[in-house]
This record gives structure tokens, C-alpha cells and sequence, in this order.
């Protein structure tokens, strides 16, 4: 064994950070079970009250998914219609999915009065993903929705 040497220390390296990875930016999209012509589900989070998404006639039950790419609170949703349009009734029960593949009823089937606005509330959620299950319109066989707000 030697001794009185000088043990060489070695440099402790400099950790290279590892970058975080940037998730994707994510853009509120919605979808549906059916449309009728150009009246896509994008329609209903344009922000234009006037442009509007319909199913698919005679067709019920329809579903209408709203990525809101947020977990904040909501306590309910504002369901609009074309200004324009006659006062109806729309009969919706809506659930929740952090995941978009596993859903929770956070309302049952109620019938919204739509005039040209109407909400339907629940318990605090905050559930990514909102799902409305349309099964009857007072005015047209179809499930219709201008503008969905989540309050
Ligand atoms: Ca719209």
C-alpha cells in the first residue's frame, strides 16, 4: 500500500439537466355520434351562438364529448341555441371522464329549457372530458346545440 500519496480526485461531473418534455398543446375539440350535413360538433364551441351542431334526425339517443383540455371545477354547462330560433325543451343527462374511456353520471336525464339558453348543473367535477346524452327535442327529432359554455 502506498502512502502519502495524494489521492486524485476526480470532478464531480456537471449534471446535465434533463429537459422537460412540453406536452402537446391542447385545443378544446368536440365530437358527436352523428351530424346532419355541415352541422359538425365544432360548431357548438366556435364561439358563434348562430352556427349550431344537429344530429343526425329520428336517430336518438345522440352524444355530443367536449374535450375542455382544463381540469378546473365546473358545476354545470350553458346549452345554446341560434338566437333566432323558437324556445324548446331538450332532454340531456351528462357525464364525466378524466380519462375520456372511463365516464361518471354527473346528471341525469333532465329536460333543459332552451331559451335560446339553458344550464344544467351538478356536483363540482373536474372532469376533463363532458359527455351529453341527448334523447328528446320539443321542436326538431334531432339533438341541437349552438354553443356549449362550461360554467
Ligand atoms: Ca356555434
Amino acid at each position: 500500500m502506498l502512502t502519502g500519496a495524494t489521492p486524485t480526485t476526480t470532478p464531480t461531473p456537471t449534471p446535465t439537466p434533463t429537459p422537460t418534455p412540453t406536452p402537446p398543446a391542447c385545443t378544446p375539440s368536440a365530437t358527436a355520434s352523428s351530424s346532419t350535413q355541415t352541422y359538425t360538433a365544432a360548431n357548438a364551441i366556435d364561439g358563434n351562438q348562430a352556427s349550431y351542431w344537429e344530429s343526425a334526425n329520428n336517430a336518438f339517443p345522440q352524444t355530443f364529448t367536449l374535450d375542455r383540455c382544463s381540469t378546473t371545477a365546473t358545476t354545470g354547462l350553458r346549452l345554446a341555441l341560434p338566437p333566432t330560433w323558437g324556445a324548446r325543451n331538450e332532454t340531456v343527462a351528462v357525464q364525466g371522464s378524466a380519462d375520456g374511456v372511463n365516464w361518471t353520471q354527473l346528471a341525469a336525464a333532465q329536460s333543459v329549457a332552451i331559451a335560446p339558453t339553458g344550464t344544467i348543473t351538478f356536483p363540482s367535477t373536474t372532469a376533463r372530458h363532458l359527455r351529453l346524452t341527448f334523447t328528446a327535442n320539443t321542436a326538431w327529432p334531432a339533438a341541437q346545440l349552438s354553443e356549449l359554455t362550461v360554467l
